[in-house]
C-alpha cells in the first residue's frame, strides 16, 4: 500500500503583541477548517505559535515573561484547536512556549521554560515533544541591536534530543517522524540526528525575522529567504526525508518576519510554498515511500557514513585555525 499523507503547512501572518490567545486560536482553528476541506491528514504550525515573538522584547519582571507562557497543553484558551483536531480527524504539530515544574539536571525542582513543539494526535494525544536545542541571541538587553532577540534569556537549551518517533493512526500508514524548531534547521546536526533514526516527515516552525538586526553587516532580505530554503532543501536532501517548514509572516509591531513557508521532498525539491505574508494553508501529497531511494543509495549511511574521520564534531565546539 502507497504511504501517502496529505500534509499542511498553517503559515500565519503576523500576530501583533496586544492580540489575544483566543483571536490566535480563532485563526489556528480557522486554519485547520480550511485543512479539512483540502483532505490535510497533518498540519503544521509555526514556532511559538500562539503569540508574537515575544523574545524581541526585553523584560525584566518575570511574572511578564510568564504571561506568553502556557502552563498546561491543552488549557481552556488552546482547548477548541484540540476539538477541532478531533472534529475533522486532523493531527497537528504545534509550537508554543512552555513553562514547567520540573527537576533539573541535578535533581532539583524547578520552573523551567522551554522553545517547545509537539505533534498532537487527533483524539488530542501528544505523540511527540521537541524542546529547541540551538537556541539563537542573548541573554541581556543590546542597546545596539535594530531588535532584541532573547531567545537565550527566555528559554533553556531543550533536553529532549531530537527525537523520532514511528507514528500512524486509522488512516495514516505509520511513518516516522521527527521535530525540530526555527534556528536547528540551519544545523546539519539536527538533521543528520534524525536521518540517523531514519526519519521520514520533519515538521519544523520559524520566526526568521525579514533583516538581519544584529547590525553586523549587510544581508539582503531575499538572501534571509534564499539561506532558510538552502537549509531545508538541503537537510530534507541529505537525509532523504519529506520536511515541512512553516513560518509565522509579516509586521508584527514594526518588525518582519520573511515567511516563505515551504514544503519540501526528500529530493530536496520544493513542492509547495507560501506567497502571501497572511494566514495561508499550503498542502502537499506526501509519498513517503520516495525516501527509500536516497536512504538505500547514495544516503545508505551504513554503507558510506565514515564516524571515525567525524570526531572533531563532537569534540570541538568553536572552529579554531589549523595548528
Ligand atoms: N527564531 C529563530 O530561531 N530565528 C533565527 C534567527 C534569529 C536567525 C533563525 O534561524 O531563523
Amino acid at each position: 500500500m502507497a504511504r501517502v499523507v496529505t500534509v499542511g503547512a498553517a503559515q500565519l501572518g503576523p500576530i501583533q503583541k496586544a492580540e489575544s490567545r483566543e483571536s490566535v486560536v480563532e485563526r489556528l482553528c480557522a486554519l485547520m477548517e480550511k485543512a479539512h476541506r483540502r483532505g490535510v491528514q497533518i498540519l503544521v504550525y509555526p514556532e511559538l505559535a500562539l503569540t508574537t515573538f515575544f523574545p524581541r522584547w526585553y523584560m525584566a519582571d518575570w511574572a511578564e515573561v510568564d504571561r506568553w507562557f502556557e502552563s498546561a497543553l491543552p488549557s481552556n484558551t488552546t482547548a477548541p484547536l484540540f476539538a477541532a483536531a478531533r472534529r475533522y480527524g486532523i493531527g497537528f504539530h504545534l509550537g508554543y512556549a512552555e513553562l514547567t515544574q520540573e527537576a533539573d539536571e541535578t535533581g532539583k525542582l524547578r520552573t523551567r521554560r522551554f522553545n517547545t513543539a509537539v505533534m498532537v494526535s487527533p483524539a488530542g494525544e501528544v505523540l511527540l515533544k521537541y524542546r529547541k536545542i540551538h537556541l539563537p541571541g542573548h541573554a541581556e538587553f543590546e542597546a545596539q541591536r535594530h531588535a532584541q532577540h532573547l531567545e537565550k534569556r527566555y528559554f533553556e537549551v531543550g533536553n529532549l534530543g531530537w527525537p523520532v518517533r514511528r507514528i500512524g493512526w486509522d488512516g495514516i500508514a505509520p511513518a516516522n517522524m521527527g521535530l525540530m524548531i526555527c534556528n536547528d534547521r540551519r544545523w546539519p546536526e539536527a538533521w543528520r540526528v534524525m536521518g540517523l533514526q531514519n526519519v521520514e516527515l520533519v515538521m519544523l516552525g520559524y520566526n526568521t525575522p525579514a533583516l538581519n538586526t544584529t547590525n553586523a553587516g549587510h544581508e539582503s532580505p531575499h538572501l534571509r529567504v534564499e539561506h532558510s530554503h538552502l537549509s531545508v532543501r538541503a537537510g530534507a536532501y541529505q537525509n532523504a526525508t519529506w520536511a515541512v517548514a512553516v513560518a509565522k509572516a509579516g509586521n508584527e509591531d514594526g518588525h518582519e518576519l520573511f515567511g516563505s513557508s515551504i514544503i519540501v521532498n526528500p529530493q530536496g525539491q520544493i513542492v509547495a510554498e507560501a506567497s502571501s505574508w497572511q494566514d495561508e494553508l499550503i498542502v502537499a501529497d506526501a509519498d513517503l515511500d520516495l525516501c527509500r531511494l536516497g536512504k538505500t543509495t547514495i544516503f545508505n549511511f551504513a554503507a558510506h557514513r565514515r564516524p571515525e574521520h567525524y570526531g572533531m564534531i563532537l569534540d570541538r565546539v568553536g572552529a579554531r585555525d589549523p595548528d
